[in-house]
């Protein structure tokens, strides 16, 4: 078989053959004795590149020669071009600058035998880390074909990076075939492109390829995780049991998903308040949600808490920022009303109903204006008789007692009323009720004197005499008992 040889000269990484190989640095092997540099040194004879048909070169029966290819890999950076020159007897004078790493790739040439078929071949990616510092155009990789011992060969690439957008960021010297970039690479621009090499013979215009060269961007760890704002809000109502997560807290990170470059941890870095604890909340470290950590929040006392967090990305070693979340305190109603006073002593007139006994004051620390705060009262002892109502006053931290009904002196001249308060929102919390003592003193009222009965039809015999008594007509006064005669 007539097989060319295209030949890739590389710095940096190669993919592939050796397995997948993230970090682009050569790797000590002290048995070299060539060099002092470190060196790695892998010769692949046994995996070939094969045709991408999903057959080996290796199945094409016993009887056919195998069309073996080899790929051989050398990761020698060490290497100076001189030395590179006789190990692969070649005539090659592009030079590259610095420290080779060198696969290389044979693959067949178009032949009678073996038709190509585009994309035929797998070519290992070449690996190339993001923001290189150069000097540029830096040399990548060398293409070279076993034919240039017989032709002049031109080298050439097509695609994206080569002669479409973004143009001539990647560009190959048509006579050495070393295939530079330009510029520095941005992963989390573009992380791959895809390139065509061709090679034609100067003489007859043979061509070889097009040969798919795969470039990946290494990613390296260029970017901060970011938080997706600035300033997080959340609220925490001050009842919430221990654990309770009420809110969350995101970063991003734009370097290589999956990888540690954007692998983030959060962190608490302090809390403001530091009361009544140091540590009233958690910060999950993978999820950034926000847990309550410790009890006695009291919007009463600490209504508002700021904290700073900060995501670090190398699981938290590496590259950080912080942000800040402000977290709102709100109101449970874990405060009673109380009566102040509690005792009240109240005199009210007999009789009358819906008269004022009595106007009790509370107050309670809740949130003004809420259920949690505004008032209601109950009279649970010494209303056996329904003589009281109590009502909520306008200003709703207000008890009054008027009476339901007319009090009589000459039947009960004091009561004693048992008031209790509560919120129209239920407590959040196991609280003490409290009470209130009225006590209330019937006024006696010197009543008009009732007569019984209310009518009395009196006949008048024609000739009384005046002044003479007519008839008993009786009259009670109700409040001192007495009867009077009215004639
Ligand atoms: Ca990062
Ligand atoms: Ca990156
Ligand atoms: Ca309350
Ligand atoms: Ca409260």
């Amino acid at each position: 078989m007539n097989f060319a040889v295209i030949i890739l000269f590389m710095h940096g990484c190669v993919t592939g053959m050796l397995g997948r190989t993230s970090q682009c640095q050569p790797r000590n092997h002290p048995t070299d004795s060539n060099t002092s540099h470190p060196i790695n040194t892998a010769k692949s004879q046994t995996r070939p590149v094969f045709p991408h048909n999903g057959s080996s070169p290796h199945g094409l029966g016993s009887s056919q020669q195998k069309n073996t290819t080899m790929i051989t890999m050398t990761h020698k950076p060490s290497y100076s071009l001189h030395h590179l020159q006789n190990v692969l007897d070649n005539t090659t004078t592009g030079q590259p600058g610095s420290t080779p790493v060198l696969p290389v790739l044979v693959f067949p040439q178009s032949s009678k035998g073996l038709k190509r078929r585009k994309r035929d071949w797998i070519i290992p990616p070449i690996n190339f880390p993001e923001n290189d510092r150069g000097p540029f155009p830096k040399p990548m990789v060398q293409m070279r074909s076993s034919r240039d011992k017989e032709a002049q060969l031109q080298y050439s690439i097509t695609g994206p990076g080569a002669d479409l957008d973004p143009k001539e960021l990647f560009i190959v010297d048509r006579v050495t075939g070393w295939l530079s970039v330009t510029q520095p690479l941005d992963r989390e621009g573009k992380d791959k492109y895809k390139l065509f090499a061709y090679a034609v013979s100067v003489g007859d215009g043979k061509a070889e390829g097009p040969m798919e060269i795969v470039i990946n961007v290494i990613d390296q760890n260029d970017n901060n995780p970011e938080f997706t704002k600035d300033t997080f809000l959340g609220s925490v109502p001050e009842s919430s049991p221990k654990g309770f997560e009420f809110m969350k807290v995101t970063a991003v990170d734009k370097d290589e998903p999956g990888s540690a470059n954007s692998d983030i941890r959060y962190t608490l870095v302090s809390q403001d308040p530091q009361q009544p604890t140091a540590s009233m909340f958690f910060l999950n470290p993978l999820t950034g949600g926000i847990q309550l950590h410790s009890d006695g929040l009291d919007r009463e006392k600490y209504p508002k808490y700021t904290l700073i967090i900060q995501a670090a990305d190398m699981e938290g070693e590496g590259l950080s920022n912080t942000a800040t979340a402000i977290i709102t305190v709100t109101d449970s109603n874990d405060n009673a009303p109380e009566f102040h006073p509690s005792e009240y002593t109240a005199t009210v007139p007999e009789n009358k109903v819906g008269a004022v006994v009595v106007k009790m004051t509370v107050t309670d620390g809740d949130e003004p204006h809420t259920p949690a705060w505004s008032t209601k009262y109950k009279i649970i002892q010494g209303n056996d008789g329904g003589f009281f109502n109590v009502s909520t006053g306008p200003s709703k931290l207000e008890g009054i007692i008027t009476t339901a009904k007319g009090l009589d002196f000459e039947k009960t001249r004091q009561y004693t009323l048992l008031v209790i308060v509560e919120n129209d929102a239920p407590f959040a919390t196991r609280l003490p009720t409290s009470t209130a003592t009225v006590t209330v003193n019937v006024e006696d009222v010197n009543e008009a004197p009732i007569f019984n009965p209310v009518e009395k039809v009196v006949a008048r015999p024609e000739n009384l005499a005046v002044g003479a008594d007519l008839i008993a007509y009786t009259a009670t006064e109700p409040d001192t008992a007495n009867s009077k005669k009215v004639v």
